[in-house]
């Protein structure tokens, strides 16, 4: 009998370590997802003449194995010095003008909302692509869009057109077939804004909107106004 207490007693101690073990792991596995904000990235002084800072930024069909444990997700990433990094949280000054060059390596999706194929909210009201200077794109070469809803900005973004040679597999992207473009948007007072990309690019998911479409660091993430 006391043999027998003194045994399920051992057994209680044993299943109650193990279960507060999953315990702390699953709280250590939550808090790690929780607080795993990207690194932010500051834009640089651009060249005196044009006044302001610069930020480059490129869009990848896939962010690959060096990027991501979503290999085939698609990703905006940003130049840091010389590397190219999967942040999408920005440090800007407040008041001034921000110059974007973007390297856009995906080919279209399409937007199911045209209204957002016209250039909005930047300076001058245009954007370039290519060296062209434009208002607005056919909504069907959408690829990605770059939109600051609070601060009116929206940029849409042609994609790398379907027979082009020389595609890029997997970020970072250098040199491959791509689109250029170029804008400039002013950043008004400090604050934190939300920027997102608007096109169901996310292939493989719903209708396009899950998984790199609504986890941060790939189609969507903040510009921290300073
Ligand atoms: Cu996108």
């Amino acid at each position: 009998m006391g043999s027998s207490v003194s045994q399920s007693g051992k057994k209680a101690i044993g299943v109650g370590s193990a279960v507060a073990l999953l315990c702390v792991l699953i709280g250590l596995y939550v808090s790690s997802w929780a607080t795993s904000l990207p690194a932010k990235v500051s834009a640089t002084p651009a060249p005196p003449s044009s006044g302001g800072t610069q930020l480059t930024l490129e869009t990848v069909a896939a962010v690959g194995p060096k990027y991501s444990s979503h290999p085939d997700w698609v990703s905006y990433l940003v130049r840091k010095q010389d590397k190219w990094v999967r942040s999408t949280i920005y440090t800007v000054p407040a008041n001034s003008v921000v110059h974007v060059t973007l390297y856009q390596y995906d080919g279209d999706s399409g937007l199911r909302n045209p209204f957002l194929s016209q250039v909005q909210g930047t300076v001058g009201g245009t954007e370039t692509v290519d060296g062209k200077t434009v208002n607005s794109i056919n909504p069907e070469e959408a690829s990605h869009t770059f939109v600051i809803p609070q601060l009116g900005v929206f940029v849409p973004l042609p994609g790398v057109e379907e027979e082009a040679k020389n595609q890029c597999e997997f970020a970072p992207c250098e040199g491959t077939a791509h689109r250029t473009i170029t804008f400039s948007f002013k950043t008004g007072k400090k604050g934190r804004y939300r920027w997102q990309c608007f096109v169901p690019c996310a292939a493989g998911t719903i209708a396009g909107f899950g998984g790199p479409m609504q986890t941060l660091a790939y189609m969507d993430g903040f510009i921290n106004v300073v």
